[in-house]
């Protein structure tokens, strides 16, 4: 009676300690087998040998080693990067945006193109930029052609190689006329050999005159007639028959008549004239 009541403490004290003890479902197992042993009955045979565990966590990490010798020396760096645009430079180096850009390089120049486009707002794309230029080329042609025609049936100017004549239907004595033409860059028309000559005259014909004011005067000296930019007058002359006469003792300027003929007349008197401007001038 007293074994028994011992026996049964001490499976009520084990039951409670697995109870303690329980956690997953493995110590639940093992427990449950622990218990079992406690039953009264014979040791079994050993089972058979466990399938080997999963490998175990790392280890601690190890005491820092011992100072150890200094390494070789290493390997040359590749080159660098280019550098930022530099200040500008004094002023006996560079006077003008061309020396300015002269003394930047290939990239920085191209970074620099990049800053001005996007200042600009112009997209930095070639293929853009060439069309771009190239629509303007066009235009300019356009332009120069329209140009031409507004100079000729507008202004109704003349041209030959290096010359434009110009008719100013204003009466003006001979030197207002001759003003007038210097202060626009010209002169009063000079002709100096027959096709400047017949040019002027076709000029005058057309827009339905007699006569104009042409540059050539004996202003300085009576008889010795001069061009208006003062150059002597040459071997060609289109002097009518008579001409030049003096007449009055008053007559020291020239004038064209509709047949390209040239006739002294007085200076104060007022008509149109013929301005002539050279091409590299204008
Ligand atoms: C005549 C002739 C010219 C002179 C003019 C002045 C009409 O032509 O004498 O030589 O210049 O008169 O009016
Ligand atoms: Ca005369």
């Amino acid at each position: 009676m007293k074994r028994d009541l011992v026996f049964l403490g001490s499976l009520i004290s084990l039951v409670f300690l697995s109870l303690l003890r329980s956690g997953s479902p493995q110590h639940l197992a093992e427990e449950a087998c622990s218990v079992q042993i406690l039953v009264p009955g014979l040791k079994g045979d050993a089972g058979e040998k466990g399938e080997k565990g999963s490998p175990g966590r790392p280890g601690r990490v190890g005491p820092s080693g011992e100072k150890g010798d200094m390494g070789d020396r290493g390997q040359k760096g590749s080159v660098g990067r280019h550098g930022k645009i530099g200040p500008i430079g004094s002023k006996e180096s560079i006077t003008s945006p061309r020396d300015f850009k002269m003394h930047l390089g290939i990239e920085q120049r191209g970074s620099l193109m990049r800053r001005l486009l996007i200042s600009t707002g112009i997209p930095c794309e070639c293929s853009q930029l060439r069309k771009a230029i190239g629509e303007m080329d066009n235009q300019v042609a356009q332009l120069t052609t329209e140009l031409k025609f507004i100079k000729n049936a507008v202004a109704g100017v003349r041209e030959t190689d290096n010359k434009i004549y110009l008719l100013v239907k204003e009466e003006k004595r001979y030197m207002d006329a001759q003003l007038y033409c210097l202060g626009r860059g010209g002169n009063l028309g000079m002709p100096k050999d027959e096709a400047s000559n017949g040019l002027l005259a076709s000029y005058i014909n057309q827009a339905g005159l007699t006569r104009v004011f042409i540059g050539i005067n004996d202003l300085e000296r009576e008889g010795t007639f001069v061009y208006s930019d003062r150059s002597p007058m040459q071997t060609f002359n289109k002097w009518r028959n008579g001409e030049p006469n003096n007449a009055y003792d008053e007559e020291d300027c020239v004038e064209m008549v509709a047949s390209g003929g040239w006739n002294d007349v007085a200076c104060h008197i007022t008509m149109y004239f013929i301005c002539e401007f050279d091409k590299e001038n204008v």
